[in-house]
């Protein structure tokens, strides 16, 4: 157990010791783990190790290239939502994922990773973004299956991360888990509307959901004996639960939802198991989710080439920024001189 002097020196970085200093190393590594141990924090100024910091970096980045791909199949009916109040709502929830991506994308640069770096890495395919966004939204009840479903299992997947042993992550997962319920919500509304309404709208409410049911199960990534990460971010306290873990909540969650929704999920092996206490549910398809990860999705080319028209096209909104930034930094020193 490290020292109350020895802890209060090694968690701020660099303050202690030479680097390569073995015992200071050690010191270093005691206190991070005792740190972990004791469901603290582990904040930007503190020791960590570098493999910690790279996995929060990959997770984070790719958990922020989520939200801002995520923003495209659910804009791509913002101007054809069938009222003014769909409309707005929609826009506010594209807005609010733009949001989630600012977030996460400052809580990455608290560890050290340029924006700018990350961006080009997604933009080159070096890092990834949640599978789910690879797939098209054909009618207007797919943004209903996106709110309910996707946001639901976001949700799922996300309160845990409220309780990340990294501070900035777990402490901008409280907001946008706040966000990703509303969302979840005005989801399930529309749903609900499509399907108590006509005929034709109930039958589009059903295909989205039947679209949409088992991507959403892929989100929370491969079995457990095929997730690489899992274990090592767990004894982090990065993850707080497995994949299949979330899988299963998740899938308990949506059953009795479907039922008051009137909706049926399409699975013909789920059914309550008595004995384990969850629905058992029927085998996923991991070779669509390999292949969709690998770049052969329906919409993969589409979704890069627009994130990249995108930034091509916000040049000029970076430049003008940073141009106002260093002028007005520049003035502050003259007031200040
Ligand atoms: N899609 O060892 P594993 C949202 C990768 S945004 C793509 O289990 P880990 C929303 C994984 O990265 C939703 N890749 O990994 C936004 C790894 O590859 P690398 C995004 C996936 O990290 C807008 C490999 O497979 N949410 O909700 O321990 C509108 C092995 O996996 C996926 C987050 O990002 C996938 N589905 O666990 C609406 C949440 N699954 O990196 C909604 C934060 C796995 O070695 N992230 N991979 O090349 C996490 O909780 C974890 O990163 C995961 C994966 C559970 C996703």
């Amino acid at each position: 157990m490290a020292t109350a002097a020895a802890h209060q020196t090694a968690r701020t970085h660099g303050s202690a010791g030479q680097e390569g200093d073995i015992d200071a190393d050690d010191t270093y590594q005691r206190v991070f783990d005792a740190t972990v141990a004791a469901d603290e924090r582990i904040e930007p100024r503190d020791w960590m190790p570098d493999a910690y910091r790279a996995t929060l970096v990959r997770q984070i980045a790719q958990h922020a290239h989520s939200e801002i791909i995520g923003m495209q199949p659910e804009a791509n009916w913002i101007t054809r939502a069938p009222s003014l109040r769909r409309k707005a709502i929609l826009m506010a929830k594209v807005q609010d994922e733009a949001g989630h991506g600012l977030y996460l994308y400052s809580a990455a640069e608290t560890l050290g990773a340029s924006r700018e770096d990350l961006l080009d890495k997604l933009h080159t395919g070096r890092q990834k973004y949640s599978s789910i966004f690879n797939y098209p939204t054909l009618t207007w009840a797919d943004v209903g299956a996106i709110g309910w479903l996707v946001d639901g299992a976001a949700i799922t997947n996300q309160v845990p991360l409220c309780r990340c042993s990294y501070g900035p992550y777990a402490r901008a997962m409280v907001r946008v888990c706040k966000e990703e319920s509303f969302h979840q919500r005005q989801g399930y509304e529309l749903l609900l509307a499509l399907s108590r309404g006509t005929t034709e709208q109930h039958a589009m409410a059903q295909d989205a959901v039947d679209r949409w049911w088992w991507p959403s199960l892929m989100m929370f990534g491969p079995p457990d004996d095929e997730s690489a990460h899992s274990a090592q971010s767990m004894a982090w306290k990065i993850k707080r639960h497995s994949n299949d873990e979330l899988r299963r909540r998740f899938v308990d969650i949506c059953v009795p939802q479907a039922e008051s929704l009137g909706l049926t999920l399409p699975d013909p092996d789920l059914k309550w198991n008595e004995e384990r206490g969850h629905y058992d549910f029927g085998p996923i398809d991991w070779t669509e989710f390999k292949e969709v990860l690998k770049g052969n999705g329906p919409c993969n080319e589409q979704r890069i080439t627009q994130r990249k028209a995108a930034h091509d096209e916000g040049a000029w909104v970076r430049e003008s920024a940073a141009a106002y930034a260093a002028k007005h930094s520049t003035r502050t020193g003259v007031e200040q001189a």
